[in-house]
């Protein structure tokens, strides 16, 4: 019985990236169509590799899912900057993602409860635009709640759940899979901004992309649009996307849900220094930082930083690092749309609105989407 499989190879920069992926003894989800090692190596081995895709714009160095060096990159050039930032894919060791799944529980983070009433109330209306027997995939799972309902009502010939945070994952999809035993489920260890080759079985069928908690505003407009292509591109000409995205509203909504007065969300924001004294043996004085939640009128997001409570020094990984009283690490923007700003996104990363629905409140909305046709010169038309 196969029961692990983790590999990894080096990309054209020298790079560990992504392949590593393992199966919790017992659930075998996809006997029928193992693969045996062959002479030729690792490639041979695996179901699929995640590879440079060349349709992406530009050959991004883009460190792998959760390894030494890439955290290494990110907080070196992050620190070593003008203005201090560090991308918030780094919060998600295991100590991170579990501090996320509390955030989620928090009463005043809505973004996750309204989520899963909008996937619950619609779902009749949502499962036939899904289409049949396509592949779920599922970007950034992490716990992966909000899949069960899709699994529970939608026909789908498998479900690959994509997230950077190995451990965690592989915890959720064994539990999701026990739940859904005749369901091949491959839980993927990865970082999904590197542009990905999926199983031949995505393009065949075509695949659901399912990319649920509005992940998408930790992104730029540009990063968000080239995101929404990379996923077209693996998905294939006849997907659908499922997509999860919080609305503008009020200040007095958006800040609480990011500065809760139980410091939970503080506790996640500053795992971040905890976790580089761990990984890349720092000597940051953790306390001498505080969690600042800043919104960003203009440019329509809640930004999250780490605020030095008076001047500090420290090392990271033998580099020396000062930080003046009030200076601060950007660490997060969540970008908070309307419906128009996310239709719009969508169709300049290459996908038609299909399908909107929203919460009683009007916080958060869940959209379908189809890949435009390519060539396709929609006219004007009144809808
Ligand atoms: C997982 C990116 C959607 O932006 O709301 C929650 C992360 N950060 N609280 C968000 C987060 C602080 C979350 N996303």
């Amino acid at each position: 019985m196969l029961t692990r499989v983790g590999s990894s190879e080096k990309n054209s920069y020298g790079d560990t990236v992504a392949v590593a992926f393992a199966f919790s003894p017992g659930m075998e989800p996809f006997k029928h169509r193992q693969t045996y090692r062959l002479d030729d190596g690792v490639s041979q081995y695996l179901p699929f590799r995640l590879m440079r895709n060349p349709s992406f714009p530009a050959p991004t160095v883009a460190p792998a899912a959760n390894s030494y060096l890439g955290l290494l990159r990110d907080v070196l050039s992050g620190m070593g900057s003008l203005n201090k930032a560090i991308p918030p894919r780094w919060f998600y060791d295991q100590e991170g993602s579990k501090l996320f799944e509390d955030i989620t529980r928090l009463p005043q983070y809505y973004p996750t409860r309204c989520e899963r009433t909008i996937l619950s109330t619609y779902i009749r209306e949502i499962v036939p635009l899904l289409g049949h027997n396509k592949v779920l995939v599922e970007f950034g799972a992490g716990s992966a709640t909000k899949t069960s309902v899709l699994l529970g009502n939608a026909l789908v010939s498998e479900y690959i759940a994509i997230d950077i945070s190995g451990e965690f994952l592989r915890e959720s999809i064994a539990s999701l899979q026990a739940q859904f035993p005749h369901i091949p489920m491959r839980p993927v260890e990865a970082d999904f901004l590197r542009p990905m080759e999926l199983p031949h079985t995505v393009l065949q069928r075509g695949g659901i992309g399912f990319f649920p908690g509005s992940t998408l505003g930790n992104l730029s407009e540009a990063a968000a649009v080239n995101l929404l292509r990379t996923f077209g591109d693996a998905l294939g000409h006849d997907s659908i996307l499922l997509l999860g995205v919080d609305l503008l509203k009020d200040e007095a909504i958006l800040l609480p849900a990011y500065d809760d007065p139980q410091g939970v969300t503080a506790r996640f924001n500053l795992n971040l220094l905890h976790r580089i004294n761990r990984e890349l043996g720092g000597d940051i004085p953790v306390s001498a930082f505080k969690h600042e939640v800043r919104w960003n009128e203009g440019l329509s997001r809640i930004e999250m930083h780490l605020r030095a409570r008076y001047d500090v020094q420290f090392r990271v990984a033998d580099c020396s690092f000062s930080m003046r009283e009030g200076e601060t690490i950007h660490t997060e923007n969540s970008y908070k749309y309307t419906v128009r700003d996310i239709r719009l996104l969508l169709r300049a990363g290459g996908w038609n609105t299909t399908g909107f629905w929203t919460d009683p409140d009007g916080y958060f909305a869940v959209l379908s989407a189809q890949r435009v046709p390519i060539g396709s010169d929609q006219e004007y038309s009144a809808d």
